[in-house]
């Protein structure tokens, strides 16, 4: 008898794949929230599709998603000429297909296969409608652990190659237990880090830069001292983002929009159409969106978050992911040291002698100690 888990002849990897999705399941959504209920919550609308190749139902166009917004995923159609950007308005097809098992069904940056639904002539404040056939594999993410949902990744955005983790100098003061974080999701998620502290008028920038000294100098991460207000480290950030596509993330408040507004400045009609349709206010992001920059390259903005739940790492391997600890831990008594209690750790007599960051070391016990064991 054949076991029920052996793949039927014929049947696609992405279709098995597509068995294992989350679905359903209610929660609380935070205001923070990066990812709306419906990427996981989808609940689909019958439509007529219309097949210009009735034996192929993936025969579609290709695009990517660019913005979230209310219950629909806006889709950029990704055309050969690239002459002018062409959006629709799209839901999840019922018998959508992704590659990206346990994972958010569609996030922001995720190249889709869509086809257009049979309409007239939308509304001038409307885009065309589609349908989402297919979600490709993702290339890079920037993830979390879902909110409520433990062992259940939230995909903030897919397919970028940097993330910009963003935090004021003040007013908030800036995180780096949540950088720590960052870091080590950006690792998982293949993509480049980048710190870039805001509101550096508000501080004197030397005690900044000193404190930051460890990203820097010991981890290899790009640090940028930045102010909007001022105009200061704009150039360096321009060059940072030029021809690459990014995330701003960080914390509410420390200026993720306005830096983009900088960047994007008078350009701004330019990239969209798009924004003067779905314009939320000026500040407080709701929800995440890419924008293209006038110089080449893309930036997706995203809302604030407050907390960063650690997804697909655990006490074992926890160390890895702290660099600063690479040229130590070889040298612990125990192999499979922990670096919390054991006798003889070669990281714990480092942080004693200052060639590890105490903060660092402080940050790896406390995300440690949030694990389960
Ligand atoms: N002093 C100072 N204030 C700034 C600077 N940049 C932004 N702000 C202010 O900080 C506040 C928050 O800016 P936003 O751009 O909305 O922050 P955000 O990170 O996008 O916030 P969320 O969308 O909630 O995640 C606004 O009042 C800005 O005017 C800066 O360089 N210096
Ligand atoms: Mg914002
Ligand atoms: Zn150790």
């Amino acid at each position: 008898m054949a076991k029920r888990s052996a793949p039927r002849r014929g049947e696609s990897t992405a279709r098995r794949a597509k068995k294992t999705w989350v679905k359903g399941e209610r929660r609380d959504v935070r205001d923070d929230e990066a990812v709306p209920l419906h990427a996981v919550a989808m609940k689909p609308r019958s439509r007529d599709i219309v097949r210009h190749n009735e034996e192929d139902a993936l025969e579609g166009m290709k695009g990517r998603v660019v913005a979230s917004f209310a219950r629909n995923w806006i889709v950029e159609h990704i055309r050969e000429d690239r002459e002018g950007a062409e959006f629709y308005e799209c839901t999840p097809s019922r018998s959508i297909v992704s590659n990206n098992p346990s994972s958010s069904l569609l996030a922001v940056g995720d190249t889709v296969v869509f086809q257009p639904l049979e309409q007239d002539e939308p509304p001038a404040d409307r885009y065309r409608q589609g349908v989402i056939l297919a979600v490709e594999e993702r290339t890079t993410k920037l993830a979390r652990e879902a909110a409520g949902r433990v062992g259940s990744e939230q995909v903030i955005v897919s397919n970028v190659d940097q993330v910009v983790m963003i935090m004021a100098a003040a007013d908030p003061f800036y995180n780096k237990r949540l950088l720590d974080r960052y870091l080590i999701e950006a690792e998982l998620g293949r993509l480049e880090p980048v710190i870039c502290i805001n509101k550096i008028e508000l501080m004197d920038p030397d005690f900044v830069a000193e404190d930051m000294a460890v990203y820097g100098e010991h981890l290899g991460v790009p640090v940028l001292l930045v102010s909007a207000k001022t105009g200061q480290g704009m150039d360096e950030l321009a060059a940072v983002l030029a021809d690459k596509t990014s995330v701003f993330s960080g914390p509410s408040g420390v200026g993720k929009s306005t830096l983009l507004n900088m960047l994007i400045g008078n350009e701004i009609q330019a990239t969209g159409e798009f924004s003067k349709k779905y314009q939320t206010g000026v500040h407080t992001t709701t929800f995440t969106r890419l924008f293209r920059l006038p110089h080449g390259g893309y930036v997706a903005d995203t809302p604030g978050i407050r907390e960063f739940g650690i997804w697909n790492v655990d006490r074992a391997n926890l160390s890895f992911y702290f660099h600063d600890f690479d040229e130590f831990r070889h040298d612990c008594r125990f192999p499979m040291c922990t670096h919390t209690h054991e006798p003889g750790c070669a990281v714990k007599e480092a942080v004693e002698e200052g060639a590890i960051d105490p903060q660092r070391y402080e940050s790896y016990c406390n995300i440690f100690g949030s694990m389960n064991e």
